[in-house]
């Protein structure tokens, strides 16, 4: 194999955000950019000369040409172990999964999840370490150090790669393993779930279900488990082809860009169940009929109920939640007698916790739920544990959830979105926010602020600590506002405004949640000053 070592120059825009690298595909197609970050990555990751690698992506526009690059800079830094899904193909849950279960030292995920997709569109990268867990942030910090002073890369001369051809390849010594990208996850989902059980529900005809996989990553994996293995009807999943550019839609499993799916359920022509998923395969939105359930309760309900599952019925280790999700959860960790962690937004923060086994199920509001089964939120897996507990009571999606209301009470919840085209303004917002904190309760007395205080976050396992990570402001006794910068993003800066209020009253349980924070929206707006910084009166988004 010939190795050639090439002269380069650093980029100064290579930090990993909230989830991998995600950058404009012009931006990674620059010479040398791609290549720099992957060589950075195997710098610091330091991986033995033997170790596997897993690579596999969303399917998006660019993703063929980065996986070979990356085959092409890993045999030339010395690694010949690779296993790739079929045509580049793996969701999120399934390579972590892969990761895992073939003994990998590490994965590579192309991926820029939901963001939209196309030559015009985003691209990213992640990589996840041997646990099968997102890089933890001191290791994408060195990474991005790195970067900053890089010179050259190493990069092999490879042929033409069978990526189109499941099996093993040797190639000028290089171990080319392509599999199939559902096998393996489809066998662990079998060992969760009572997959007999949901059969039953699923082919007797009377049930009806919809998955959308927004022309995404996950149509293979729904069409094999759902319909293939479960037995519900074809066309049961719809936009499953993975397709470049996504049709031009935005993957996101939210009341927004999901919006037909919720007219779907809300007409009279309504199947008893549907579910979405994103550009990855890693967030799920669950819908009953005439219903959305909320991805906070969805986790809240979840935890409830768990002991239906055949995977779960040992019970629970523990839960968590990213600060900004609904404390539904929290109420069900109290009586169960489990601690519930509290942790920084993204998915990388839980993962400690599950590798010490201090937690079994974990969640975000943003449309993202898992367990300790993999080391990232999975979208498959919340539909089918969903299914399962239909199949286990005999019960509808909304009747599930209104009596877990009536248990546990409900968590009106909104995030609103602002776009701010200029990041410093966005910045100015954030730090004039963080400056305030201390006078806040004082001089909001009167609108109710009761506390407000920056998250910092200590890890329990490692005592790593990521600080800044947004700003919660109580009021009243019963609310919330979450304010933080996304990081996910490749253009301007996203605010994100997370509006919470919980409630036991029988009356206020069944309203919209939209009306219940409406109040709150405009304390927020107040407290932060959005107009003044930004000059939008409005939000961009509110799901
Ligand atoms: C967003 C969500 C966060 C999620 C992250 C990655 O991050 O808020 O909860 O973990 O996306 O999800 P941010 O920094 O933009 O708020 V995915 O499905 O894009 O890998
Ligand atoms: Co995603």
């Amino acid at each position: 194999m010939q190795v050639t070592t090439v002269k380069t120059h650093a980029f100064t825009d290579q930090r990993p955000g909230t989830a991998g690298l995600r950058r404009k595909v012009s931006v990674f197609r620059q010479a040398h950019y791609l290549e720099n970050f992957l060589q950075c990555v195997l710098h610091e990751a330091d991986l033995p000369a033997d170790a596997r690698i897993v690579i596999g992506g969303d399917g998006r526009f660019f993703n063929d040409a980065a996986i070979r690059t990356a085959i092409a800079v890993l045999a030339g830094n010395g690694i010949r172990d690779i296993i790739v899904g079929h045509n580049g193909l793996l969701s999120t849950p399934a390579a972590s999964h892969l990761i895992r279960a073939s003994g990998a030292a590490g994965g590579l995920l192309f991926t820029a999840s939901h963001n939209p997709a196309g030559p015009e569109g985003d691209f990213g990268i992640k990589y996840n370490t041997a646990s099968g867990g997102q890089a933890p942030e001191s290791l994408t910090e060195r990474i991005h150090r790195r970067s900053l002073t890089i010179s050259e890369y190493r990069i092999a001369q490879l042929p033409e790669l069978p990526l189109a051809r499941i099996g093993q390849h040797e190639i000028d010594g290089l171990r080319l393993q392509v599999v199939d990208p559902v096998d393996d996850y489809a066998t662990l989902m079998q060992g969760l779930f009572d997959f007999d059980r949901i059969s039953a529900l699923l082919r007797g005809g009377r049930f009806r279900l919809c998955f959308d996989a927004m022309n995404a990553v996950t149509g293979p994996y729904a069409r094999r488990i759902l319909e293939r293995t479960l037995g519900a009807p074809p066309g049961s999943v719809v936009r499953a082809e993975p397709l470049a550019d996504f049709g031009g839609l935005h993957p996101d499993p939210n009341p927004v860009d999901a919006a037909d799916l919720v007219d779907l359920m809300a007409g009279s022509e309504a199947p008893d169940f549907a579910a979405a998923s994103d550009g990855d395969g890693d967030r799920n939105m669950i819908l009953g009929r005439g219903c959305m359930v909320h991805p906070c309760d969805s986790l809240a309900v979840l935890a409830a109920l768990h002991g239906h599952i055949p995977g779960y019925r040992g019970g629970l280790a523990g839960v968590a939640r990213s600060m900004p999700t609904s404390r539904a959860i929290d109420r069900v960790a109290a009586a169960q007698g489990i601690d519930c962690h509290v942790t920084p937004t993204g998915w990388r923060f839980f993962c400690n916790l599950l590798e010490a086994d201090m937690i079994t199920l974990c969640g975000e509001e943003s449309f993202g739920t898992s367990s300790s089964h993999a080391r990232e939120k999975d979208g498959l897996w919340a539909v089918l544990f969903w299914l399962d507990l239909l199949a286990a009571t005999g019960e509808s999606v909304s009747a599930l959830l209104s009596a877990h209301w009536r248990t546990f009470g409900r968590d009106h919840y909104l995030r609103q979105d602002y776009f701010i085209a200029d990041t410093d303004q966005a910045q100015a917002l954030v730090d004039g926010l963080s400056h305030a904190c201390r006078e806040m309760p004082g001089a909001w007395r009167k609108a109710g602020v009761r506390a407000a205080s920056e998250f910092d976050y200590t890890d329990p396992v490692d005592g790593s600590q990521s600080c800044a990570q947004g700003i919660e402001v109580h009021v009243g006794a019963d609310a919330r506002i979450v304010f933080r910068l996304s990081g996910t993003g490749t253009q301007g800066a996203t605010l994100r405004v997370y509006l919470e209020r919980a409630t036991q009253d029988a009356a206020l349980i069944p309203q919209p949640s939209q009306s219940v924070v409406e109040p709150l929206a405009r304390l927020a707006r107040e407290l932060s000053r959005i107009e003044y910084f930004t000059r939008l009166t409005r939000p961009s988004y509110s799901i």
